[in-house]
């Protein structure tokens, strides 16, 4: 029996459900034989000589007995010029589930298996047409949900990462080289090593790499969307505020304080950032039981969040309980908003700053609409607009397993460096930057194990 990655494997690589069109994919040695097998031009007649790379075929996908499953496009890629590297056959067929389970069915019965999930990508990976880090950047660019990610998962997979931590390896290789190299020059010693020219280098890295993981307190936010809880006491307008952000009517709103209990959670693009917006109930001391667990939740969420959005009836008096709430807000990561500016005021922005002079305060209408742009903009702002700028302009966010590594690897530095100063044995020093050369090896994929791949593959789709 052929290994796991000699045989054929096949999947649907578009969404399942109805469509237009599918496009199902078949990759390995078998391709073309199964292609062979399955595939008839509209005259019913099989393909004539060699499959041609980068062709389209226009026919029809026929069961043995002869009978028609359906009528399709078949792109054919070969190896190595595949997505895969291996022979690659896309076909392309009718959007519906059972031409599709169909159109499979034929396919597995000539001798594909069923795709792993991400193995499409796991081959490319083991065939050397991308690095670890272009895989990862393939299932970015897939969940992508903000202009910024994906252009942040492009530069990714187009190797703008991979090329700097090649470069650091090669560096790194090249020092590992040097030293390595003079041990044989047992009676000079380190005396015949340039250790100017290593510190120099070694310094660059730890330069280098600072830089990359200034990313890392970014990475969650901007992977998963900056976490804005709206909190504040019962009827303020949180829920229409959170209703009038997302742009539908997802949270019940009336004039009955205590409306919401559960937490409501939407992810919304402003100024094209990700934020999850949490409506949460309206904090107030109360008997009833439900309402308590809705405000314990409320609390709990705002401690979890990026930022905080409280949010006050500035038509109404504030009472000791909301005074308390505000006292204890973290200026860093709060902004107030005095909602119903439509309606006489009792609060004034000016009273309520010379109390709190730390707090960010802006004035709005959910009503009439008056306010939210700015909101929107203070928004951005209080999650960094500085770190958002940073991002679109290095377009490297690490992933926590990069991050991992790369720490690892500036930790081994440090002990490097210190080790070259201090005119360490040169067998030392050769432990020591072999270490680093791991790390970086780890990051880039030209080192892994099968475990750390089945994590990594694991998350992707089947078809991909
Ligand atoms: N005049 C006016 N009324 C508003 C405004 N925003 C919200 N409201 C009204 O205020 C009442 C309470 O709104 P909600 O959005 O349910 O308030 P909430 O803070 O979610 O209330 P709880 O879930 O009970 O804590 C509703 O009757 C809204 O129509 C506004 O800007 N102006
Ligand atoms: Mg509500």
């Amino acid at each position: 029996m052929p290994g796991n990655h000699d045989q054929t494997i096949a999947a649907l690589a578009t969404p399942p459900g109805e469509a237009g069109i599918a496009v199902i994919r078949v990759s390995g040695s078998g391709a073309l034989n199964i292609l062979d097998a399955v595939f008839r031009n509209k005259y019913g007649d099989a393909h004539n000589g060699e499959w041609k790379h980068r062709r389209l075929h226009h026919g029809v996908i026929r069961n043995p007995d002869g009978e028609v499953i359906d009528e399709v496009m078949c792109a054919v890629m070969r190896a190595p010029d595949s997505y895969t590297g291996e022979d690659t056959v896309e076909i392309s067929c009718h959007g519906g589930s059972v031409v599709v389970a169909g159109v499979l069915d034929v396919v597995f019965a000539a001798g594909a298996r069923l795709a792993e999930p991400g193995e499409f990508t796991k081959r490319a990976f083991l065939n050397g047409k991308i690095d670890l880090i272009q895989a990862e950047a393939v299932c970015d660019l897939i969940h992508a949900r903000s202009d910024l990610q994906r252009q942040v998962a492009h530069a990714q997979l187009e190797g703008a990462l991979s090329e700097r931590i090649n470069r650091l390896a090669d560096e790194l290789l090249g020092v590992l080289g040097e030293i390595e190299g003079n041990i044989d020059f047992i009676e000079e010693g380190i005396d015949a090593l340039d250790i100017d020219a290593a510190l120099a280098t070694v310094r660059n890295h730890q330069q280098l790499l600072d830089n990359l993981l200034a990313s890392a307190p970014l990475s969650r936010p901007f992977r998963e969307g900056y976490r804005v809880v709206i909190a504040g006491p019962v009827n303020a307008g949180k829920s229409s505020l959170f209703n009038k952000l997302i742009g539908e009517r997802r949270a019940i709103v009336t004039e009955i304080p205590g409306t919401t209990r559960d937490v409501l959670r939407e992810p919304v693009l402003l100024e094209k950032v990700l934020f999850v917006l949490q409506d949460t109930a309206g904090l107030r001391g109360t008997d009833d039981r439900v309402e308590r667990i809705g405000v314990s939740l409320a609390e709990s969420t705002a401690d979890a969040a990026d930022v905080v959005l409280f949010i006050i009836d500035r038509s109404e008096t504030i009472d000791g309980e909301t005074t308390s709430r505000l006292a204890g807000l973290d200026p860093a990561r709060s902004i107030v908003a005095l909602n119903k500016i439509d309606l006489p005021a009792n609060v004034t922005p000016d009273k309520l700053g010379t109390t709190y002079p730390d707090l960010e305060i802006v004035s709005l209408s959910v009503k009439t609409g008056d306010g939210i742009a700015e909101l929107e903009r203070a928004l951005v702002e209080r999650v960094g607009r500085d770190q958002l700028n940073w991002i679109a302009r290095e377009r490297v966010v690490l992933n926590s397993r990069l991050i991992a590594t790369l720490k690892a690897a500036r930790k081994q530095l440090a002990v490097l460096e210190a080790n070259l100063t201090g005119r360490a044995a040169l067998e030392l020093l050769a432990v020591d930057a072999r270490e680093v050369l791991s790390h970086y090896e780890t990051a880039t994929g030209r080192r892994y194990t099968d475990d750390l791949l089945d994590t990594i593959f694991s998350r992707f789709c089947i078809g991909k």
